[in-house]
């Protein structure tokens, strides 16, 4: 069976995944796209062999889309998620789910009426094999008990719309996911530390941040953002366990011995580094429709991944730690997650 999917927003990342679902996924292709920007839109679907629609609704209706791929900004994300599930159509929805946690709460209560799972969130880290080590290290109990990390996410820079909030709500939120997901527990409350500005951060931006993460489960995780760091994209974390640490670093090619110094190189942005893990996603998510599930991050982790985000924002503006208050988990997200 071949799943043919629709795409709304063919920008940066959404251009990325219809390449890769035409040339690299197998038992796909995309057969719909839409993006405000008419002619990238145009220019997208003519390589893949897909239809340029008027509007993202014609893209969700159109008979010969299975199911939907959204890579639009991320406030548009629910209305378009939840206009997916009333139409029975599956949906890889790139984080975040929405930026208020009221509005990801839309989507889930949308989904949890509906009975049934419609939403994969796109966390493509849960599918990379650096974080699959660490992850499996922890479960195999090799470090001991868990109980801290720290973790550093730094872009070279960042688009022009990236403003505000959004090392928090658009970068930081890939960290709030990983973190609970790593641990499989709630982050309980945060506390965002206000740092010297570097003198390059875009005007308003304040860049680079430190979070501090209580975990329900009482481990302590502390995340540096720096979206402005200009070397690099550098990703990396340490988890402390009661016998010892695993650490996920920059994944290596190469190391030049030259001039009485030694270097690896870094990885230019978060294209070049999550290459692979993004197309491990969406064969995953493939697979599944093919098999008739959804699975993968869920609408829960999306929403409790927003809810973080948030109350990050708010710690940063009060100036004090902040809880982090969940609505019930309904049922739909309890088994076999
Ligand atoms: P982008 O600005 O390059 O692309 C967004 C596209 O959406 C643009 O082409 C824009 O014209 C289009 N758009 C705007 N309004 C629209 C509408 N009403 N309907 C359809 N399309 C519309 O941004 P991007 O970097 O590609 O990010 C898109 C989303 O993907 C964001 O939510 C972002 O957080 C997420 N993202 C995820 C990852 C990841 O690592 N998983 C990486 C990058 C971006
Ligand atoms: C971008 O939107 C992503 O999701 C990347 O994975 C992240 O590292 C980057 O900071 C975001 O801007």
């Amino acid at each position: 069976m071949t799943v043919r999917v629709g795409v709304i927003g063919t920008g940066m990342i959404g251009a990325d995944h219809v390449a890769r679902l035409t040339t690299q996924v197998v038992g796909s292709r995309v057969s719909a796209v839409f993006d405000v920007a008419t002619d990238r839109a145009a220019q997208v679907a003519a390589a893949a062999g897909a239809t340029s629609h008027t509007s993202w609704e014609a893209v969700v209706a159109a008979d010969d889309v299975d199911a939907v791929l959204i890579a639009s900004p991320g406030h548009l994300h629910p209305e378009q998620a939840i206009a997916c599930i009333a139409a029975g159509k599956p949906v890889l929805c790139e984080k975040p789910l929405a930026t208020t946690s009221a509005d990801a709460l839309r989507v889930l209560e949308a989904e949890a009426a509906a009975g049934r799972r419609y939403v994969q969130l796109g966390f493509m880290r849960r599918y990379d094999a650096g974080y699959l080590d660490v992850k499996r290290t922890m479960t195999d109990g090799v470090i001991g008990e868990p109980l801290l990390a720290h973790a550093i996410h730094r872009n070279a820079t960042v688009p022009d719309f990236f403003r505000g909030e959004m090392s928090l709500t658009d970068s930081l939120v890939h960290e709030f996911d990983v973190f609970r997901w790593l641990f499989d527990t709630e982050i309980e409350s945060v506390t965002v530390l206000p740092v010297r500005t570097s003198p390059l951060a875009a005007d308003g931006m304040r860049d680079p941040q430190v979070a501090v993460l209580r975990m329900a489960g009482g481990q302590v995780v502390t995340v540096e953002s720096f979206v402005n760091c200009q070397y690099g994209y550098d990703v990396r974390c340490e988890v402390v366990g009661s016998l010892g640490t695993v650490g996920l670093d920059n994944p290596r090619t190469t190391v030049v011995i030259t001039a009485g110094r030694r270097s690896e190189s870094v990885p230019a942005d978060w294209q070049e580094r999550f290459a692979p893990a993004y197309t491990v996603e969406l064969q995953s998510w493939v697979d599944d429709l093919a098999a008739g599930r959804v699975g993968g991050p869920s609408t829960w982790d999306g929403y409790a991944a927003t809810a973080v985000a948030e109350a990050a924002v708010q710690s940063y503006a009060e100036g004090r730690p902040v809880d982090v208050r969940l609505a019930e988990r309904p049922a739909l997200y309890t088994a076999g997650e």
